[in-house]
């Protein structure tokens, strides 16, 4: 008999190490893992470690040949500043990759007859607001609004976003027998915010640089100027935000794809946020002009009340209790 797994792809990255420990934690179910990276010490122990592509179909087969694939986490991605250095790579992994993940799971929701999960992270980047006066005037977008990214990253996520649409609704529309279709929901993120971990080759990556370079005792200088406001949210929230979206009834759910956020604030309240856990901490500004304009697009919040509304999407972190309770303390404990 196949062994009934939660798999998660990319798992050696920022969310993957949050999201192991709590799948492990908090389930029975035992996580299978996929990344081209091995995992880190503490992680191995928590899951079956595959190292390897999502590109790499034959892998694919053999795993879907030994593991019921319950539900997907579907993590990897080449995040927004890297896909604009190398956008056919980006392309490969963000889409081609999600497709044949997607295809993957709508093969095992046929062979098992019952739908697979797919949880796959979205991000702001799918928003392109056309310029600085309209992204003032419409600070709080909703999941349908500015769809018009201007960046690799945000249109391939855009697109992912429909092609999960596609194979959990339409695919196959027109033949007589419907097959079971998979049950793909996607999560809109902000700027993600972990005390244990740094991002890499994101375009949001001024907030959680500027506070783990402070804690070390580096000087940093801030890529974006000190008035550019993007929404962000604690690591622990968007780990909840995935586990709570795949446990919604499906009845519950009216949309595909849900925008999550907690707070908003500018680099330069980051930076004064920074600045009262780390009075001596060296921050400056030096923008780059091309990460810039990539902020520039985005908007300034998003509105979640339609995740509020379905499934009680609730942030626990908001910015005081975000800085004060789990970044500050577990920052100082990690570099003391
Ligand atoms: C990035 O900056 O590329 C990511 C994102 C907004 O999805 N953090």
């Amino acid at each position: 008999m196949r062994k009934k797994v939660i798999l998660i792809t990319g798992a050696a990255g920022e969310i993957g190490d949050a999201l192991i420990h709590r799948l492990a934690a908090e389930q029975h179910n035992m996580v299978l893992t996929l990344d081209v990276r091995p995992l880190s010490g503490e992680q191995r122990r928590l899951a079956t470690h595959i190292e390897g592509s999502i590109l790499d179909k034959p892998l694919l087969d053999r795993l879907v040949s030994e593991y019921e694939i319950d539900t997907i986490y579907h993590l990897a991605a080449l995040l927004s500043t890297r896909a604009e250095f190398t956008p056919q790579a980006a392309h490969q992994v963000n889409v081609e990759g999600t497709l044949g993940l997607l295809e993957l799971a709508r093969e095992q929701s046929q062979w098992r007859s019952r739908p697979v999960k797919f949880i796959f992270p979205s991000s702001v980047a799918a928003y392109g607001m056309p310029d600085m006066e309209t992204k003032a005037e419409c600070p709080r977008v909703k999941e349908w609004e500015w769809n018009y990214p201007t960046t690799m990253y945000g249109g391939n996520k855009l697109y992912c976003e429909f092609l999960g649409t596609y194979y959990s609704r339409n695919f196959m529309q027109l033949a007589e027998e419907s097959p079971v279709k998979l049950d793909f929901r996607a999560v809109r993120f902000p700027g993600l915010i972990s005390a244990f971990t740094l991002p890499s080759g994101g375009t949001t990556d001024y907030g959680p640089e500027m506070l783990h370079a402070a804690a070390q005792g580096k000087p940093y200088d801030c890529f974006v100027e000190p008035d550019r406001v993007l929404p962000f949210m604690a690591m622990p929230d968007a780990v909840d935000a995935l586990l709570d979206l795949a446990a919604a009834p499906l009845e519950d759910l009216n949309h595909v794809v849900y925008n999550v956020t907690s707070f908003s604030l500018s680099a330069a309240q980051i930076r004064e946020q920074v600045l009262q856990a780390f009075p001596d901490a060296q921050i400056g500004f030096k923008p780059d002009h091309k990460r810039q304009c990539i902020v520039d697009t985005w908007p300034m919040d998003m509105d979640d009340s339609a995740a509020r509304e379905e499934w009680g999407w609730v942030p626990k972190y908001d910015l005081k209790r975000c800085f004060e309770e789990y970044l500050v303390p577990n920052i100082k404990e990690r570099y003391q």
